[in-house]
């Protein structure tokens, strides 16, 4: 009693938002969180999930000591033990089957910063080319697309945009603080169009609300811009001095005209021409935004450039209310691939799919799972998995679970025993977000900020520590040279000029650069023409069309009666993330189960009511779930959705992981044709 209460700031990564908290602490121990004001993304405000970080740190079910796997089950084991048994094994597997039979596996919980870069650094410090990610499913099919044609990502300037139009995305869900951006433009007048099959939170704010067929964006996207070229509704002055290919981009899109475009997305052609000319006239203040439901497709990345096509026909690309280049902090590069390059090594997947290698330097994790199940092209034998849990979040779950327990070694660090630790041979207490530090760039504002390691448990390894302890046991130390944490940043910082005392000292973070627009007026791009790319080139030599292709999907040209339903999956639910915080008991009490989404008039014809198990089966397997039966504009009729992640109800284990996108490698989560039963 009496203890005092003090107060450090960090940034939460509960989500990816990265909010700015203030973390209460007594006694060591933290006992409260709220927003920290003076950010300038989340000012003072956080979601429930960023005050459930208490939840999660003292959850009872979290690990506290390292296990191992042995005959009569887990047992406790101490620490250093672990890393050694672990660090033997792993130089024993190498010298049978080769450096390179060893993998690594980075999820989505400790983001995409230092402590990705930290995953790759190790996997080839120790002479493989074996990294593996969630990026095989998450946000590089919208990347791709757009530095294909731009070099780079964008962002979407929505405070000054008179236009916003997103595409397959439902902030408010995922995204709650990017949210107030919008709902701020909306109230400034700003019109705001929703392409969703589903009437997401976001939608219901919509000026106009556009429910599509899942995955046929990309001839909508097509319409638009052959009614932007027929109408003379676009930049000619941007095409003509900032772009190649436009030519062959207006030839291509001559057929999409909005009739046919109808018949194909199920959008009426008024709407169409609607919308068209909206962006026109709010042009070139159009900001695009697109999400997880434009590139789980297996035309995802054509759909992608398809829209993305929009900004550069529309001069908004790094306009002010516009799409803005982004630029970077110049942070030191952690990855070694400039200094060793991996290529000749064989990383699994870059031979099918070289462009998603050349742009992310990752392997493909589906095709992992063929390598490790059948010994080709070579053998995959060992795996680190940290911060993921690809039993429920990766297609084919029974693949998954099958390649994973063949390992002849399987670590995973994680704060629980989740259905992939399961399969583990070693299971490694990982620390929190609140149990490290790191460096984030919040690139809307060019704003670099310091995570803050607040508290720690004895055998909970931060991600630094971990890989190091690892390096230094294998012979490979000298690439992980920092004492801790601290120097690792310190390190990484330096050619930036900004110092961790000053980090420290501003929560909010520090500018490293302006905010500039129409950098292209000066500067190049990062294409290989230094302009942006309608046609690529690129893509013309690895044998895919050059410009944004449509194809139509799979339930879609060649529908199959016996499974007359397509499965959109992985809808966000507010509360929980992936496989995360089902086990906060009052997040349960607010969302207790899974559920399958479906249209009245479909439930009505399969005699369906509303909470009945139903059972859905696509062609590789069945699973049974409760229904959940929305309101008729809810959701499209024939078109049901499940969100990932559960363990009661596992949708990926009906999802199949060979429908890919060609160009990313993406599997095909949001359009499986399936059939509904009672
Ligand atoms: N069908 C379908 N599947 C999907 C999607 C979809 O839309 N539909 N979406 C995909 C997308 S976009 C993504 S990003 C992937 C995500 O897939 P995963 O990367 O597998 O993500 P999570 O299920 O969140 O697993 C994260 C794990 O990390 C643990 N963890 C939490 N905090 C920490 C920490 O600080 N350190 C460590 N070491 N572990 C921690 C959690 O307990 C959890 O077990 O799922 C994909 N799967
Ligand atoms: N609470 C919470 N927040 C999260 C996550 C989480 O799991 N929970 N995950 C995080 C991660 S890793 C990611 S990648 C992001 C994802 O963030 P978002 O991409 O915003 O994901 P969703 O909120 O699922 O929105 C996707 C929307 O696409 C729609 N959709 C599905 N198919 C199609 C289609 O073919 N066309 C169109 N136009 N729309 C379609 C779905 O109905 C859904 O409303 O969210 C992040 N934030
Ligand atoms: S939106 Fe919520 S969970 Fe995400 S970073 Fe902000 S407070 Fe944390
Ligand atoms: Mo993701």
């Amino acid at each position: 009693m009496g203890e005092k209460r003090t107060v450090e700031h960090t940034l939460c990564r509960m989500c990816d938002e990265h909010c700015a908290l203030n973390v209460y602490l007594e006694n060591g121990r933290i006992v409260d969180i709220d927003g920290y004001a003076d950010h300038p993304y989340n000012k003072g405000v956080i979601c429930s999930k960023g005050r459930a970080a208490i939840d999660l740190v003292y959850h009872p079910d979290r690990i506290l000591k390292p296990l191992k796997k042995t005959s009569s089950g887990w047992q406790e084991i101490e620490l250093e033990q672990a890393l050694d048994e672990i660090a033997e094994k792993i130089l024993e597997i190498q010298k049978k089957y080769g450096p390179r039979s060893m993998s690594v596996w980075k999820g989505e919980a400790v983001g995409f910063a230092q402590e990705e870069d930290l995953a790759r650094r190790f996997v080839h410090a120790i002479g493989s080319p074996n990294y593996f990610s969630n990026d095989t499913t998450c946000w590089v099919g919208k990347y791709i697309g757009y530095a294909l044609g731009y070099g780079q990502w964008q962002q979407p300037d929505f405070p000054n945009a008179k236009c916003i139009m997103l595409w397959g995305t439902n902030p408010p869900y995922s995204q709650p603080m990017l949210t107030r951006e919008i709902m701020e433009a909306k109230e400034k007048g700003a019109k705001i169009i929703v392409v969703d099959p589903r009437l997401s939170a976001i939608a219901r704010q919509a000026d106009i609300y556009v429910p599509i067929k899942p995955g046929t964006d990309g001839a909508l996207a097509l319409c638009l811009a052959n009614i932007f070229i027929l109408n003379n509704w676009y930049n000619q002055e941007f095409i003509r001095n900032y772009t190649v290919g436009f030519e062959k981009l207006a030839e291509y899109v001559k057929r999409f005209t909005a009739e046919f475009v109808e018949k194909e997305t199920g959008v009426p052609a008024s709407i169409i021409r609607e919308i068209a000319y909206l962006l026109y006239k709010a042009s070139p203040q159009t900001a695009f935004y697109m999400g997880n439901g434009m590139e789980h497709h297996s035309n995802g990345v054509n759909n992608v450039r398809a829209v993305s096509c929009l900004d550069a026909l529309l001069g908004s690309l790094d306009q002010k209310g516009g799409n803005r280049l982004w630029e970077g902090p110049g942070l030191r590069n952690l990855t070694l691939y400039d200094e060793i390059p991996l290529r000749h090594l064989g990383p699994i997947g870059a031979d099918k799919f070289p462009v998603f290698y050349d742009f992310r330097k990752e392997c493909h994790t589906m095709m992992g799972m063929d390598a490790i199940l059948t010994g080709k092209p070579y053998p995959i034998r060992g795996m680190i998995l940290t911060a993921a849990n690809p039993v429920l979040t990766n297609p084919t779950s029974n693949k998954v679970k099958k390649a994973l327990s063949s390992l002849d070694l399987f670590v995973v660090r994680d704060l629980f025993m989740t259905e992939t630790a399961k399969l583990a041979d070693y299971f490694l207490p990982a620390a929190s977000f609140l149990e490290r530090s790191e460096l984030h760039c919040h690139s809307r504002y060019n704003t670099i900020n310091l995570t803050k390691k607040i508290l720690s448990f004895p055998n909970c390894q931060d991600e630094y520590q971990f890989w190091h302890d690892m390096a230094h046991r294998l012979g490979c130390g000298e690439y992980f040279p920092w004492e801790n944490e601290t120097e690792l940043n310190k390190w990484l910082l330096e050619p930036t000029g900004i110092t961790l005392e000053d980090l420290e000292k501003h929560p909010e973070g520090l500018q490293y650069k302006p905010i500039r627009y129409r950098k292209w007026e000066t500067e190049k791009l990062s294409t290989p023409s230094g302009k942006v790319e309608l046609a690529s080139n690129y893509l013309k030599e690895l044998g895919y069309p050059e410009v944004p292709v449509y194809r139509s999907p799979e339930y879609l040209a060649n529908p199959d009666p016996d499974y007359p339903f397509v499965l959109v999956t992985g809808a966000r639910q507010v509360l929980y993330v992936h496989s995360r915080y089902q086990n906060i008991p009052r997040f349960r009490t607010a969302i207790p189960a899974p559920e399958v989404e479906i249209h009245p008039l479909d439930a009505a014809a399969l005699g369906i009511k509303d909470g009945d198990l139903v059972k859905i089966t696509s062609r590789i397997g069945s699973i049974s779930i409760p229904a959940k039966i929305v309101a008729k504009n809810e959701i499209l009729q024939g078109v049901c959705q499940v969100t990932h992640g559960w363990e009661e109800a596992n949708i990926n284990e009906i999802i199949p992981d060979d429908v890919f996108d060609p160009i990313s490698g993406f599997p095909a989560l949001k359009s499986t044709p399936v059939r509904i039963e009672k």
